[in-house]
């Protein structure tokens, strides 16, 4: 699939959309969800642009992919989530009802998370 320059968290990455931002250093920007599904809800993206997590891997640089999961560490810290917990999660593809085109990891916390995925049957 081909990268979407106007998805819409390449528009906030260039300014033109707002968020409510955690954390932004070379690599990566963290804000906050606009629909929460926990009591804390962030989203930590890379700036460069990769449609999802699988092509993230195959074709980022080996610092692009060290520096984004220090972000997505450093964003748990300053959100206050290491001494509770938190879950990661990053959805790819159409299965995994991924609803953005841009790779974006979603870092839940701030309260008892439940089982990790309601049962199929
Ligand atoms: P996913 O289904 O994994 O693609 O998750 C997309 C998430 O992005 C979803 O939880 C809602 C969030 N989202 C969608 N549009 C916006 C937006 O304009 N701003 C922010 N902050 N979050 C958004």
């Amino acid at each position: 699939m081909a990268y979407d320059p106007n998805n819409i968290f390449a528009r906030i990455l260039r300014g033109e959309l707002p968020a409510r931002k955690i954390y932004e250093d070379e690599y990566a920007l963290a804000f906050h969800d606009i629909h929460p599904l926990a009591p804390v809800h962030a989203l930590v993206i890379p700036k460069g642009a990769y449609v999802s997590f699988d092509d993230f891997a195959a074709t980022a640089r080996a610092a692009e992919i060290t520096g984004f999961f220090r972000a997505v560490a450093k964003t748990a810290e300053l959100l206050g989530l290491g001494p509770t917990g938190y879950r990661i999660l990053a959805n790819h593809g159409p299965d995994s009802h991924q609803e953005v085109p841009h790779l974006h990891i979603h870092v839940f916390g701030g309260g008892p998370l439940g089982p990790m995925l309601t049962r199929l049957s």
